[in-house]
């Protein structure tokens, strides 16, 4: 398939996905904690456009998108979610615990800003072991306010690891906006006192985060250290299903958002382009929707893990998710 088809048909998934789980969250298929991402698509599949298979990333509490992105299978993302036994932590973790090495996903994380940390140790662990690997951590607005990502931001570059922090700023943490949370107006000034480049970009436009991520890829390559990319996207939904935002945005803000949609923008490119006629894009939206329906079926179909299990687990002291 053509890249740029390639590139719509992760995004349309990633959001066919992000409905789908909506609509099996008021059905009660899906439980607990439900952070959608739509709205953000283009950051996930531009950021790991860039990435090559064995390359590694890590996620947040919001990384349904990572996961699609860096080729996650459907069937055993949405068993996860519904917390059965054939998901890829065997139902142990649900949305915000995604983790499936085989494809280099080392979590995600209900801890705000937990994965970074992580993903600084990832990419400590890739230079001792001398590959060339990389290691893309997302991150929203909200945590590049924690410790954390500071001290990690610290010693990436102090260390000089092949790590990229790639910021979702999606103008939110939770209800909170931006302005009332971060004393510069970007965060990627902030690289600026951690001796690495830092660079803005339209992070709606999935071919520009590609090429953003593509060039602080090379650097980390080659060698010459971390890199951080915020990327200006927007979440269209409520900060999370379980509760209905209890502040409201400005009026139309959203609208305004959407008017400037990921997906739009890239389907927009291949008809004024004429890499793809109108037709051809409703079939692949109606291929994804198709998959979409196997996931759930395999997920409602599949069994939830015996209770037994987890108690023989817990008395061995093993909390080992994946085998
Ligand atoms: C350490 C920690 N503090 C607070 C929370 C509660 N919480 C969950 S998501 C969230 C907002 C995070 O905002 P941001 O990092 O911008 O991510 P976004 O939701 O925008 O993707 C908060 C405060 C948490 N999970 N962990
Ligand atoms: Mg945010």
């Amino acid at each position: 398939m053509k890249e740029r088809l390639r590139l719509l048909e992760l995004m349309v998934t990633i959001r066919e996905f992000e409905e789908l789980t909506r609509r099996l969250y008021k059905e009660h298929v899906i439980q607990g904690a439900l952070h959608l991402y739509i709205g953000e698509e283009a950051t996930a599949v531009g950021a790991c456009a860039a990435l090559r298979p064995d390359d590694y990333i890590l996620s947040t509490h919001r990384g349904h998108g990572h996961c699609i992105a860096k080729g996650g299978d459907l069937k055993k993302m949405l068993a996860e979610l519904a917390g059965r036994r054939t998901g890829y932590c065997r139902g142990r973790g649900g949305s915000m615990h995604l983790f499936a090495p085989d494809i280099g996903l080392m979590g995600g994380n209900g801890i705000v800003g937990g994965g970074i940390p992580l993903a600084l140790g990832v990419a400590y662990a890739v230079r001792y072991n001398e590959t060339d690997q990389v290691v893309v951590c997302f991150f929203s607005d909200g945590a590049s306010n924690q410790g954390t990502w500071h001290e990690s931001m610290n010693m990436a570059a102090l260390w000089n690891l092949p790590l990229i922090f790639l910021c979702e700023n999606n103008q939110y943490a939770a209800t909170t906006p931006v302005a009332d949370t971060l004393c510069v107006p970007d965060v990627a000034r902030r690289a600026a006192g951690y001796g690495m480049p830092g660079e803005v970009v339209d992070g709606m436009d999935v071919e520009a985060v590609r090429e953003a991520t593509a060039r602080a890829v090379s650097r980390a390559r080659l060698g010459e250290g971390p890199s951080l990319i915020e990327c200006v996207t927007f979440r269209y939904e409520a900060h999370c299903m379980v509760l209905a935002d209890h502040r409201k945005r400005p009026k139309g803000e959203t609208e305004r958002w959407q008017g400037h949609d990921p997906i739009d923008l890239l389907e927009k490119r291949l008809l004024n382009d004429k890499q793809a006629t109108s037709e051809e894009i409703a079939s692949l939206r109606q291929s994804v929707l198709d998959k979409l329906q196997e996931a759930e079926f395999f997920a409602r179909e599949s069994e939830f893990p015996d209770p037994e299990e987890f108690r023989a687990e817990h008395e061995r002291g093993n909390w080992q998710c994946v085998r």
